[in-house]
């Protein structure tokens, strides 16, 4: 029998009515006299910026800025500034539920919850086998606690299918990193932005996914920095870049391939660096023969003058900067995306010395960190890879078990939604991860969650995903636990726990430890503090790819972070890779790898003739689960909206606030339109961070990349057409599915 969502009516007789808190405006104290400031880090975006939060009456109440934090100094962003809201927000889970048919969630001990997880657990794995529980993390989770969930699926579910939302995000660029680099991190910290002649930002609405970066271009820009913007639509940053290039969605190695010709034909190369300290170049360059600046235009859509105009910018600079974020790495060919980047910037040698540099601009609030210690379905902590026998051996030893009892190679998050809906498995156990919002074609996410026998979830709030869990396990949030993440730049930083979990919710490290402990794995889960688990990370990762041996959590405090690889305790750390230009590949050279242009897994034709992109706006958060709670955050940007060019626009009839019918070959959805000319005329735009009827990701593709398994969130082909209704005149059946979302 499918086991279908706990209703909108079972929610509200337990939690109450859905509330955004507060309702309206600001009005939540930010007492001048707070008991303490704490000096943490935001939870949101990969940036990590300082912040220090105000605690009263052991409850956080506001934040002060906090000024000598050396990357934002002080700055930061509308959600950063709003994060505080969650904490003690109404809509808290306080303790852990069990889900009774016809009631919905009845709240129960947390004994009992243990009971029925590891009792399922274990009937699960008996009847169909370790790999038939599954498990699915998130890296919002600090580096300690990502390093515990990697090991609590090897060693205590035993379990090869672990993956995380990381597979959503950062996937495309780890793989191009390592192919190139054999190391994943941007080469450099972003101080070296500052006097970078030139900056190439691509596929990364760099002012509302990472407002405080802004400010590092403006200050290059300052220093005299020219500035080439590559996304479809004219983003914020690009309305002051001096080159944009709105290409079509889809074909940004065809832009760069071009773009890498021109420099060849122009010898606007470092040959030395070329010849010296890289390999594969002749194949590169015989991949991008047949480029010519006419085949860029017709593939791309950019007028050839302007492909030719911002090559000769990059190619004649003398120090220069290239960052990317998902606009080219959400594709069926993200890792090519990030390869043809690389390949610009070893072209020209313009890596491992200052001001010089290239960095994918990382996701999640440890989208960094929590990439390298062991929650990817084929990794192990340090960026070990999980089928390496020395690997293997290395970290079975850390971990006091049997290397042959340490699973092999599992299934990637969305692969693990297909094993469910085949039957392979069966039982779910997630953290820190909204599937159901934030998977492509979420039919089939819902379907898999209906099908499955039993689902378990730690989180602090009631996900869309969580209301098709047997067992709610009420967990922590990021300042209710210490911990380090690792931000964007590579730099180890320290989080605090501020306060306490309230009620009866948990630290999310508790929760797994005792899992742990019930499933007969106790000892080797016996941290008395964060600080032990990570001194265990650290030895895990000692000689591997992401050295954190010699960071300590005094060092960090000290020094207000510290840039991995760090081998040794008086190791400085590495803010600037590869100045010795040894590279950490087997031939030590830095990788060229040939990327030959393939297409989008879905142009558009004659039936569905636009092509459709999705993304963020600067008020929302992933999958909204956080931002959608936080009424000044829900008062910027309410709900999706569909983002056409006055052109396309006016094909269909369509005006400013009409409600638009949005179809694909997944599926059809109903979003107002926002007539806006800042997008190309053959492109729409749809921000994905609701669930339900209002989801995205009811039409997205779910064709994945072949090297990463990233799913191509960035294109794929649909059709509009104008209902005939405004804004808010939905149908009743909407309205109610819309009611249903609110949780
Ligand atoms: N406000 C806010 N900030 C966030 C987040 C959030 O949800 N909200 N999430 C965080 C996370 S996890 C992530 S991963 C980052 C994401 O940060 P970004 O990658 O900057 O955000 P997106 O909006 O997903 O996509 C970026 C841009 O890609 C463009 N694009 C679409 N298709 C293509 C293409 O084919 N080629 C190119 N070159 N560009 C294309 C879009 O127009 C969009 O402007 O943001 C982080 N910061
Ligand atoms: N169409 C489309 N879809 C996309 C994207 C896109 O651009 N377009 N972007 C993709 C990208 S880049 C990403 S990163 C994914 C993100 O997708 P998700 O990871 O699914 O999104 P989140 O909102 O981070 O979901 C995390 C859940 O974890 C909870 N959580 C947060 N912090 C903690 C914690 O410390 N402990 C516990 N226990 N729980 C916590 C939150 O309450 C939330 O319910 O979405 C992807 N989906
Ligand atoms: S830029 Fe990112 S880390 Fe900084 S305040 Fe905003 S969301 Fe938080
Ligand atoms: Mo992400």
């Amino acid at each position: 029998m499918a086991k279908l969502p706990v209703t909108a009516d079972e929610i509200i007789n337990v939690f109450g009515p859905h509330k955004h808190y507060p309702n309206k405006g600001t009005v939540r104290s930010n007492p001048q006299n707070p008991d303490a400031l704490v000096k943490t880090h935001c939870c949101f975006c990969g940036l990590q910026c300082g912040i220090q939060l105000k605690v009263k009456d052991k409850k956080v109440v506001g934040f002060e800025p906090w000024n000598e934090f050396p990357f934002n100094e002080g700055r930061l962003c509308p959600k950063g500034v709003q994060r505080y809201m969650q904490d003690n927000h109404p809509d808290r889970l306080l303790s852990p539920y069990k889900r009774v048919e016809g009631k919905g969630f009845v709240p129960i001990e947390w004994d009992e919850a243990y009971d029925v997880v590891i009792n399922e657990i274990k009937r699960i794995q008996e009847k169909y086998g370790k790999n038939s529980f599954a498990m699915l993390s998130g890296v919002s989770l600090t580096n300690e606690k990502s390093y515990m969930v990697g090991k609590f699926a090897r060693v205590a579910l035993k379990t090869a299918n672990l993956d995380y939302n990381g597979r959503l995000c950062m996937v495309s660029a780890g793989a191009g990193n390592k192919k190139a680099f054999g190391m994943d991190r941007s080469s450099n910290s972003w101080a070296d932005l500052a006097h970078a002649e030139v900056i190439i930002i691509t596929g990364a609405n760099v002012s509302e996914c990472f407002p405080v970066l802004t400010h590092k271009i403006w200050e290059a820009r300052d220093n005299g920095a020219k500035l080439i913007v590559i996304d479809p639509r004219q983003i914020p940053i690009a309305r002051t870049a001096d080159i944009h290039l709105p290409l079509r969605p889809g074909t940004d190695s065809a832009l760069t391939n071009t773009m890498l010709k021109v420099l060849i034909d122009n010898n606007w190369l470092d040959n030395d660096f070329i010849n010296n300290y890289t390999s594969g170049f002749e194949e590169t360059v015989a991949a991008v023969q047949e480029c010519t600046l006419e085949w860029g235009e017709e593939v791309t859509g950019i007028p050839k003058e302007l492909i030719y105009k911002a090559a000769e910018m990059w190619g004649k600079a003398k120090t220069s900067f290239l960052m990317h974020a998902r606009g080219i790495e959400h594709h069926s060919k993200g890792v090519q995306n990030v390869s043809s980047c690389i390949n610009l910037v070893l072209a020209t040698g313009r890596i491992g010395k200052p001001y010089c540099g290239y960095g994918t601009i990382t996701g999640q609030g440890n989208g960094q960190g929590g990439r390298e210690h062991g929650h990817k379905c084929d990794q192990l902590p340090g960026n070990r890879d999980i089928e390496n026998p020395e690997h293997r051996k290395f970290v079975a030893n850390v971990w006091g078990i049997k290397e042959e009892d340490m699973p092999g190679k599992g299934l990637s998050a969305y692969e693990i939604i297909e094993a469910i809906n085949r039957g392979e498995i069966k039982g779910l156990l997630s953290i820190c991860f909204n599937p159901l919002v934030s998977l492509p074609n979420n039919s089939n996410v819902r379907a898999a969650l209906e099908k499955l026998e039993f689902y378990a979830g730690i989180d602090f709030f009631l996900s869309e995903t969580l209301r098709h869990a047997n067992i709610i396990l009420a967990g922590s949030l990021q300042e209710e636990e210490e911990g380090t993440t690792t931000s964007a730049e590579g730099r180890v930083i320290r989080i605090r726990a501020v306060v306490d979990p309230p009620g009866k919710a948990k630290r999310d490290s508790e929760i797994l430890m005792e899992l742990a402990r019930r499933l007969g794995q106790g000892d080797k889960f016996n941290y008395k503090n964060s600080e032990e688990t990570f001194n265990e990370l650290r030895v895990a990762s000692r000689g591997s790819a992401a050295d954190y041996y010699g960071i300590t959590y005094e060092r960090v405090e000290k020094n207000l972070g510290i840039f991995w690889p760090c081998p040794t305790e008086d190791h400085p750390g590495t803010p600037r890779l590869w100045e010795d230009k040894v590279f950490n590949t087997n031939d030590k050279k830095a990788h060229f790898n040939p990327t030959p242009y393939k297409k989008p897994t879905e142009e558009p034709d004659e039936d569905y003739p636009i092509v459709l992109t999705t993304g963020r706006v600067v008020s929302q958060y992933l999958s909204g689960s956080q931002t959608r709670r936080i009424g000044k955050l829900v008062d910027l940007y309410p709900e999706p909206l569909l983002e056409i060019h006055p052109k396309l626009a006016a094909k269909y009839g369509i005006e400013e606030n009409d409600l638009v019918k949005v179809s694909t070959r997944r599926g059809s959805a109903l979003f107002p339109a926002n007539v806006v000319e800042t997008i190309r005329q053959d492109t729409v735009f749809i921000p994905y961070h609701w669930g339900g009827v209002n989801s995205a990701n009811q039409l997205t593709i779910d064709a994945l990349d072949p090297v990463s398994k990233i799913p191509e969130f960035k294109v794929c082909a649909c059709k509009v057409e104008k209902t005939g209704r405004k804004k808010g005149e939905n149908s009743e059946e909407f309205a109610n599915q819309s009611r249903d979302i609110q949780y």
